[in-house]
């Protein structure tokens, strides 16, 4: 058997999301987000879901809190629903928002869970989209005020914060292919978007530094390693022209301060806005670097491999390929002046069954975090500066235009009931954070 040990203070978490767990759409003076208005749309969404209710947090974060208690987890990571503090965006503030998540985070403290704070995943105000959303410029400064707020509330006890979660998902799913809120499709605007959300990263960053100079400040990236299927030459173009496309666009401007030219040489006249200035503020230093690892994309000269023969998927179509990450992670180390790792988010869906004992039995996904948490720690002793992990995720949710179909969870929810089961999954995972080590 081999053994995979972890340093003392490696962080073990799980991450979900606001708009992905927690429901209460309209509860208590909450404001109306482009996730309510999308998911409200017939034909947007699988089944016609919504995250009205999804798994209830909003009224059930202490069974959760006790839930992650009973796993041992070290952190959790949430994201804040901007409408629900500021039905609006700006201005009126709704002080039963900002109760709620007091309460979550003290109950964190309490038991002594590091929260880790995400500003965006997704829901904004829906009054911003009725103004152009994203494309607006003042956008990113009302963002930046929205950070100061929440840290002046919440600094005390929250220490770590996340500006975004996957710009690239919001400037391309959402404003490009339009399978994401707010549905539009404009390669234009996606790229106004993609600079906006950088822009807005770097004023919220200076802005939660101004409100707390302790604050520990990130954002997390989705980063899918593009490799070539052969050695041939042709292959590793294109290869690193699918990672170009896809990952520069935010890795190039925080961390080198420019944009690629490999992408903004091939957008013509959907190069968006950017003013004097902004490149400095966006690759402000950061804290740490939260990297989101799911698969890779096999590529070759004819485009990308949709089937790699003899490899697993999950339900989402996504091949399962654990050593990728490594790769991942000692190339961007390579590459770029990092801050320290965390990987905020890996975890897999499968079609879980409850078995007659009542028991969900989920080898496959205990199999896939297994091989990923060993490829992590192998990353580490290649030299990578990897602090934590957070399993995607907690509880299975809302995933997104999949509604509930998807289910990624180490606890599973049942839609109907409400009721949390534990997956084998989940105690697997509690067993490695007591033990703090993997065996494989
Ligand atoms: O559910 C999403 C999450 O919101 C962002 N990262 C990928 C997950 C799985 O698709």
């Amino acid at each position: 058997m081999n053994t995979y040990s972890f340093p003392p203070k490696f962080l073990w978490g799980a991450a979900t999301a606001a708009y992905q767990v927690e429901g209460g759409w309209d509860a208590d003076g909450k404001g109306e987000s482009i996730w309510d208005r999308f998911s409200h749309t017939p034909g947007k969404i699988t089944n016609g879901d919504t995250g009205d209710v999804a798994c209830d947090h909003y009224h059930r974060y202490e069974e959760d809190i006790a839930l992650m208690r009973q796993l041992g987890l070290k952190a959790y990571r949430f994201s804040v629903s901007w409408p629900r503090v500021l039905p609006h965006g700006r201005g009126r503030i709704n002080p039963q928002g900002l109760d709620f998540y007091d309460r979550l985070v003290d109950s964190l403290c309490a038991a002594n869970i590091e929260p880790f704070l995400t500003l965006y995943h997704w829901d904004l105000p829906q009054t911003f989209q009725d103004e152009g959303g994203w494309t607006n410029r003042n956008l990113s400064y009302a963002f930046a005020d929205y950070a100061a707020l929440m840290v002046k509330r919440f600094g005390d006890r929250v220490k770590n914060w996340t500006t975004f979660n996957e710009p690239g998902v919001v400037a391309f799913a959402g404003n490009h292919w339009g399978g994401h809120a707010p549905g539009i499709q404009n390669q234009k605007a996606a790229y106004q978007v993609a600079h906006h959300l950088m822009l807005a990263h770097g004023l919220a960053t200076q802005a939660i530094r101004g409100a707390d100079p302790s604050a520990k400040v990130g954002i997390v990236l989705n980063l899918w390693p593009a490799e070539p299927e052969t050695h041939s030459p042709e292959d590793a173009v294109a290869a690193q022209s699918t990672w170009d496309q896809q990952e520069t666009l935010f890795l190039d401007p925080i961390f080198k301060g420019h944009y690629p030219l490999s992408v903004y040489n091939t957008v013509g006249d959907d190069m968006p806005a950017i003013h004097d200035g902004d490149l400095a503020l966006i690759s402000q230093k950061l804290d740490f670097l939260g990297i989101n690892y799911y698969s890779r994309h096999l590529v070759n000269a004819g485009g990308r491999v949709e089937r790699v023969p003899g490899a697993e998927y999950t339900e989402m179509g996504w091949e399962v390929h654990a050593p990728a990450m490594r790769r991942l992670l000692v190339q961007i180390s390579r590459e770029y002046d990092l801050p320290p790792l965390y990987i905020t988010e890996n975890g897999a869906a499968f079609a879980d069954e409850v078995s007659a004992d009542g028991q969900v039995h989920d080898p496959r996904r205990l199999d896939y975090l297994k091989q990923h948490f060993i490829q992590a720690r192998l990353a580490m002793q290649d030299g990578v500066d990897l602090r934590g992990y957070f399993v995607w995720s907690l509880l299975d949710n809302f995933e997104w235009s999949h509604g509930f179909t998807k289910r990624f969870g180490l606890i599973r929810v049942d839609y109907d009931t409400l009721q949390r089961t534990v997956k084998d999954s989940g105690k697997w995972y509690a067993e490695v954070i007591r033990k703090n080590q993997v065996e494989e």
